[in-house]
């Protein structure tokens, strides 16, 4: 049993402030559980440093929206936008290991204390049963998903159990009883935040620059 759990928000590219971070909180192999939330790739300066960090240390990451996503258009190429594009040919001879590796990754971890998901929970749906496009995406739910202005996914959320989840950069990080929203936006400008339990401490790095305009 590891002594800690360090859950990082939405990484995107940003291996450097990735590395910042982890040597901030510390970050022992031997003691620390280390738990990624998602959307390692794109938009960001080094997508397949990332994506081959965490896979090569054989640390736990969770289906992003944007994993979800270059897994999709690969088989559809109609979503095979420049984005996808420019990490496919990054990715050069590690490809077909990478996208193996991509598509073994779960919708959620659940464990005693917390569930890690990228998104978020659909209302009134077990988390079993939650539908990938629908988990990876949520921000809001209303008469449609993520419709503007509808209420946040965690207002329906009344278990005591903490979530855990990214995404949601607009937002930030936003720290509630049961609910901790990690993506600070660090590919936007803002900063790459982590969230280590069981002391449920936040450590944040601020971004060395701002890599992709909304
Ligand atoms: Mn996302």
């Amino acid at each position: 049993m590891k002594e800690r759990t360090i859950i990082v928000g939405d990484v995107h590219g940003c291996l450097d402030e990735l590395k910042t971070l982890l040597k901030n909180a510390q970050f022992d192999p031997t003691k620390d559980r280390l738990i990624f939330l998602g959307d390692l790739i794109n938009k960001g300066p080094n997508s397949v440093g990332v994506v081959t960090f965490v896979k090569d240390n054989a640390f736990e990451c969770i289906m992003g929206n944007h994993e979800l996503g270059f897994l999709k258009s690969l088989e559809d190429p109609a979503y095979f936008n420049k984005g996808f594009k420019k990490f496919y040919e990054d990715l050069g001879d590690q490809r077909e290991e990478v996208i193996l590796w991509l598509k073994k990754l779960p919708l959620f971890i659940e464990e005693k204390d917390f569930i890690c998901i990228h998104g978020g929970l659909e209302p009134n749906v077990t988390l079993k049963n939650q539908k990938k496009e629908v988990a990876t995406r949520i921000r809001t739910w209303g008469q449609k998903l993520n419709e503007e202005g509808a209420t946040p996914w965690y207002e329906f959320y009344k278990e005591e159990k903490l979530i855990v989840y990214g995404h949601w950069a607009a937002q930030g990080l936003l720290v509630r009883d049961n609910t901790i929203g990690l993506d600070s936006g660090c590919v936007w400008g803002g900063a790459l935040s982590a969230l280590i339990l069981p002391q449920r401490e936040i450590i944040q790095i601020k971004a060395l620059e701002q890599y992709s305009i909304p």
